[in-house]
């Protein structure tokens, strides 16, 4: 009588402890647009049997909204250095247990100590892929415009209205990130790139307000394609970015010169970094992952493919050969003496630089 009962209660644990079992492991990954190689996911699925649903966006202002609403459902994301130090401060991530990250080991100690600056003993982030934040052109369309000799070196040749309203013909786009284009500005006007001086970014916004009408438009992802297409014909965006516009080019059979560079008067360095939001749901898939990515082959072939350098030692060796000498991807001591990074800013000025931005955009 009493084995009877027991036996249907039995099967049902059973069945409950099965079900679970069963059920694919899965991984929730939100990152930039743009930003790994096309088999990554693939082969780490195949690997591990883990299932990614794989979601993108352009901008840090996006991440960090979501992120500070709360549970977004994502196990890793990839938020730029500045915006992990406030979001930090939030309380928002988990700390990492290295003990599960074998490959910690071949990250390169120069950019952790980097990291440290946002992550004090990268207790939270590791370090993925570094760049600068210069301007994109196609050669031959820049020259038509401006003369055969005009000088390439210069953030005059966005800032300046002259130029800008020249170069407005063929198609100029902005990056659609305040964060970004303020401290440029203010570097430009010869100001503290990370002012605290409310006055500074009035400043900026009248320059900028000034060149509205002559940007094409704001976004974050889209001049990639429109630079291959030949729809604009100048950027400010992100370094890798660039090759990744001539790469396409390239492959519609488009004869183009697409270059990049870091003006003169300088450029924003910043670093973006894998975390995992508190309260995933899948943190054990998500270090299987962050250890796969601290792959040096497997990062290695991510770099190869999106042209952005990345922060592990022991990848190099398997680095395409066009990548590693290419001194826009991997830029020279004189290069990165001319980069600087961008700090966390107090609310106040973000605050500042978000109305000023509206104003900017609307243009007002
Ligand atoms: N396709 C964009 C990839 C670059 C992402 N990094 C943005 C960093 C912001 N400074």
């Amino acid at each position: 009588m009493f084995q009877l009962k027991i036996y249907p209660i039995f099967i049902l644990f059973l069945l409950i402890f099965l079900n679970t079992s069963l059920q694919a492991k899965q991984l929730n990954f939100y990152n930039w647009s743009d930003y790994i190689a096309p088999d990554t996911i693939k082969n780490f699925q195949q690997k591990t049997g883990i299932n990614v649903t794989y979601d993108v966006f352009d901008s840090n202002e996006v991440l960090d909204s979501k992120l500070m609403a709360g549970n977004t459902g994502f196990d890793v994301v990839m938020p730029t250095d500045s915006f992990l130090a406030r979001q930090l401060h939030a309380h928002i991530y988990m700390p990492l247990d290295k003990d599960k990250l074998p490959n910690y080991e071949h990250l390169d100690p120069k950019f952790l100590k980097m990291m440290e600056k946002f992550d004090p003993k990268n207790l939270y982030a590791i370090p993925y892929m570094w760049q600068s934040t210069g301007i994109g052109f196609d050669v031959d369309k820049v020259k038509q415009i401006l003369g055969e000799n005009v000088s390439l070196d210069s953030w005059d040749l966005l800032f300046n209205e002259e130029n800008i309203k020249k170069l407005s013909q063929c198609g100029v786009a902005f990056l659609d990130a305040p964060s970004e284009i303020f401290p440029t500005v203010l570097n430009y006007l010869g100001k503290d790139p990370n002012s605290k001086q409310a006055n500074d970014y009035y400043e900026a916004a009248n320059l900028l307000t000034k060149i509205r009408p002559y940007i094409t438009y704001f976004h974050s992802s889209k001049y990639i394609n429109d630079l291959a297409d030949g729809d604009i014909c100048v950027a400010i965006g992100w370094s890798g970015d660039f090759f990744q516009a001539a790469r396409a080019a390239k492959n519609a059979g488009q004869k183009k010169s697409i270059h990049y560079l870091v003006p003169k008067e300088g450029a924003i360095i910043t670093f973006d970094a894998l975390a995992i939001p508190n309260g995933a749901k899948n943190s054990e898939e998500a270090y299987q992952f962050l250890n796969y990515l601290l792959e040096p082959k497997v990062i290695a072939n991510i770099t190869n493919h999106i042209f952005y350098p990345n922060a592990n030692k022991d990848a190099k060796p398997y680095l395409d050969n066009d990548v590693i000498t290419n001194p826009a991807i991997y830029p020279p001591e004189d290069v990165l003496a001319r980069l600087f990074p961008i700090k966390e800013q107090s609310p106040k000025i973000d605050r500042l630089m978000v109305r000023l931005w509206t104003k900017v955009l609307s243009g007002f």
